[in-house]
């Protein structure tokens, strides 16, 4: 969770056509450019560098830069989304992290991944399985982490839910916060693990960004439980972003 850089993506007007598992309305443009905005400055607060790409109309999910690529000190791993409607932002984003990292790997064909599944942890990456991440794609993704010199194991995603990080985020090199439903699974048997309040599951998908935990304002009984527990918490608002199923983690590229 120690950062210097991160690359966002600024969202397109078609935003507001972003995939969802249920629908409780759009998101407002607006809405979410202001979230993003709250976000930026955040992540420049924390001591990051934030490279920012501009929108993409043709592609409503483009904001969620973490889904198409991975990204190490190490080097980028450019993915393949099991979203159809998202499989072309890999080519999107793919010239920048040529820019930016010296070894880009591409993710062969034929499984699917994508990065909202992708837990980057002390003890190795966790890739849980979802909709989204086919097995076929989690153990050729086995193959480019351990080309970057990384370990990984392959976990499962609770049942309905989108992406493994919908569910849980790092706090530090030794604590997960994760749902009840995801740490009941066990699969956090080597880590400390704090539980979201009943009701706030959305709030799982928070961010530890150096020295501060970035977590949804409408979320106050995790933010008490997490300044409790001794973190710098930084509340930001994440209701407009919800409505197509997106937290904290989706909407940036960080090394
Ligand atoms: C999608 O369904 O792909 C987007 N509407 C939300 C992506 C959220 N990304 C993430 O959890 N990493």
């Amino acid at each position: 969770y120690s950062f210097d850089a991160a690359i966002v993506r600024r969202p397109a007007k078609s935003v507001v056509k972003g995939l969802r598992a249920d629908d409780g309305g759009d998101p407002t443009y607006d809405g979410v450019l202001a979230e993003q905005d709250a976000y930026i400055v955040a992540l420049k607060a924390a001591g990051v560098d934030v490279h920012i790409l501009p929108p993409l109309e043709a592609f409503p999910d483009a904001i969620f830069v973490e889904d198409p690529a991975l990204v190490f000190t190490q080097g980028a791993i450019l993915l393949r989304p099991g979203a159809q409607s998202r499989a072309g932002e890999v080519g999107e984003i793919s010239p920048a992290l040529k820019e930016k990292f010296q070894t880009v790997l591409d993710l062969p064909a034929p499984g699917f991944a994508e990065g909202g599944d992708i837990l980057n942890t002390p003890q190795g990456v966790m890739i849980g399985l979802s909709s989204r991440t086919d097995l076929n794609g989690a153990k050729a993704l086995q193959s480019c982490l351990s080309r970057l010199g990384l370990t990984s194991r392959i976990v499962e995603t609770p049942e309905g839910v989108l992406h493994f990080k919908t569910d849980c985020s790092l706090l530090d090199d030794e604590t997960i916060l994760a749902t009840k439903r995801l740490a009941r699974s066990d699969v956090f048997y080597d880590f400390e693990t704090v539980i979201v309040p009943e009701g706030e599951e959305a709030a799982a998908n928070a961010l530890r960004v150096n020295d501060v935990v970035m977590v949804g304002a409408q979320f106050p009984g995790t933010i008490e439980l997490l300044n409790k527990l001794g973190y710098d918490v930084v509340p930001l608002e994440t209701s407009q972003i919800g409505k197509i199923d997106a937290g904290l983690s989706c909407m940036s590229l960080r090394w």
